[in-house]
């Protein structure tokens, strides 16, 4: 083990948040997911491990509640080769045009079997996992994971957009259809969706005819604060509408804009970074255990990874001791 000083800056050869732990010898590990072929946007979201990684060197490991979050033990797993490989042919053959879709189809078949392997290979070892995404769509194989793990599991999406599509533009595993497939091929009792405030049509129709989706629209949120309800009180429905194990899918575009400015949709409106902190510990304090998380849609750059590493950490203390 490397010379460790929770007092100063990160010493040479030191690990996520500058912690001197190794997958082996931690309780939390983090599983990068770099791929971004489904979406779309300036700046890529399959940079955001090693952006993420970076900035968490600078996140100061004594938290004002939770304490010395970092005593766990987190460190963050190898990048899977195969699936930078597999980012780079796949935004090819996007770009191309001229390959027919079951190409990228059977990438995003891999990517999903990929992650599950390497989540689950954690998961046996008696580890906590956190995805880092990546566009939206790497949750498929962790929540796969998870799932087989603990059966009973509900997911606490928090979001900006539904993600209730049936595929977007002939892309089946599209970052804006992962809830869809994993509630249509994983079926999960419970997704509880917080924060939305981007669907469409079909989106709207599949959730009123859905008895296992609960969405905590931002209007609603908004007008319950506005007219005086506790965000407490909201937080209360949101675990109430959860069973006994949560997996997170914590996309960063259901904070506010601010948080994320430079990631591929975001939305006005939106969740204060306090409020999904507070949110995520209410939930873990109450009764319920979060077993995993993903964190996706991150940008790569510099400011948006900062914020990100913050609630990485965050996340990193809520999720259960294994
Ligand atoms: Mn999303």
């Amino acid at each position: 083990m490397i010379e460790f000083d929770p007092n100063n800056s990160a010493p040479e050869g030191s690990g996520l948040f500058a912690l001197p732990y190794s997958v082996d010898d931690a309780s939390v590990v983090i599983v990068p997911a770099p791929w971004d072929a489904t979406s779309s946007q300036a700046l890529a979201s399959s940079g955001a491990p090693d952006a993420v990684y970076a900035a968490s060197k600078y996140v100061e490991l004594f938290d004002a509640r939770q304490g010395p979050i970092y005593r766990k033990g987190v460190a963050m797993d190898a990048t899977c080769e195969e699936i930078v490989a597999m980012n780079k042919l796949a935004i090819a053959i996007q770009d191309s045009g001229t390959l027919p879709a079951e190409h990228l189809t059977e990438a995003c078949q891999r990517l999903n079997g990929l992650v599950k392997d390497q989540v689950s290979r954690h998961l046996a070892a008696g580890k906590r996992v956190g995805l880092l995404g990546g566009d939206h769509s790497v949750s498929f194989g962790s929540i796969d994971a998870h799932l087989e793990r603990h059966p009973g599991l509900g997911i606490l999406q928090i979001d900006a957009h539904c993600d209730l599509r049936c595929g977007l533009d002939g892309i089946t595993f599209s970052h804006a259809s992962i809830m869809y497939n994993v509630m249509e091929s994983l079926r999960p009792d419970t997704l509880v969706q917080v924060g939305v405030r981007g669907l469409c049509d079909f989106e709207a129709e599949y959730l009123q005819q859905s008895d296992s989706v609960h969405t905590f629209f931002d209007a609603d949120l908004h007008e319950l604060r506005a007219d005086g309800v506790a965000w407490t009180e909201i937080c209360s429905k949101v675990a109430a509408a959860l069973p006994a194990q949560v997996y997170v899918s914590l996309d960063i575009d259901g904070l506010q804009p601010s948080d994320c400015p430079n990631t591929g949709t975001p939305v006005p409106g939106g969740l204060a970074y306090n409020d999904v902190v507070y949110l995520l510990r209410h939930i873990s304090s109450g009764g319920r255990t979060i077993v995993g998380f993903d964190l996706v849609e991150v940008s790569e750059n510099e400011f948006d990874a900062s914020i990100a590493a913050h609630l990485l950490y965050q996340l990193c203390g809520v999720v259960a001791a294994p």
